[in-house]
């Protein structure tokens, strides 16, 4: 694994004040699963958003394709302390999708093939914070990274970017998902370096 050192320090460091406390830069890209990686095919894959009264709405991949799509580049932080600048992704907003769901909601579980869950504020996926990513560095996202298609939640711990992503639950309470479940923090802000529940 390499890193930026030495000059990551140098005050002219175009990544200046761009790693939050606690973290190191990393250029590799490491795979962090609870579990097996699942296999997804994009025939088979989906993604439903049940809103607090149980309507749904569901896309499929070539509904999903066909939706405006965005290219974004950011960083990313882990909350095993790697960080890792500029990575460049291609999917589709979550803003396009809710423009589709009538809710009330104020929290999400987001839900995977294979049973991770991870929760969040609605309004933290809300207004060009998170995106369903289905391509990574220009190719398909890899099967070990949640290809085909996982949550892009940039702003905070990587972990809230559920991989293999299938759905949404929305709801009037915040039910823990399953890191936050055993210690980690509620909502995992990098730069407030919120790992843990004592954080
Ligand atoms: N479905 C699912 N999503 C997941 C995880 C997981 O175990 N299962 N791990 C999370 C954690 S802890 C991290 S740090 C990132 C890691 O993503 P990466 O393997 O692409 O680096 O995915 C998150 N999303
Ligand atoms: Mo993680």
């Amino acid at each position: 694994m390499s890193n930026f050192s030495p000059g990551f320090h140098g005050r002219t460091h175009r990544f200046e004040g761009r790693l939050p406390p606690g973290q190191y830069p990393t250029e590799s890209f490491p795979v962090l699963s609870a579990g097996p990686t699942p296999t997804v095919h994009t025939e088979d894959w989906s993604f439903t958003v049940t809103a607090e009264d149980g309507r749904s709405r569901r896309w499929d991949w070539e509904e999903m394709m066909s939706l405006p799509q965005e290219d974004l580049t950011v960083d990313i932080h882990c909350v095993t302390r790697w960080s890792k600048f500029d990575t460049a992704w291609r999917g589709v907003s979550l803003d396009t999708l809710f423009a589709e769901v009538e809710t009330a909601a104020e929290f999400a579980v987001a839900h995977s093939v294979g049973g991770y869950t991870t929760n969040l504020p609605l309004e933290d996926l809300q207004n060009g914070k998170a995106w369903l990513a289905h391509t990574y560095d220009g190719f398909p996202l890899s099967p070990e990274h949640g290809g085909p298609v996982r949550l892009l939640v940039p702003h905070l711990y990587f972990w809230k970017s559920a991989k293999w992503v299938d759905g949404l639950s929305l709801s009037l309470q915040d039910d823990p998902g399953f890191w936050e479940s055993v210690g980690y923090h509620n909502y995992g802000d990098p730069w407030r370096e919120q790992r843990t529940w004592s954080d």
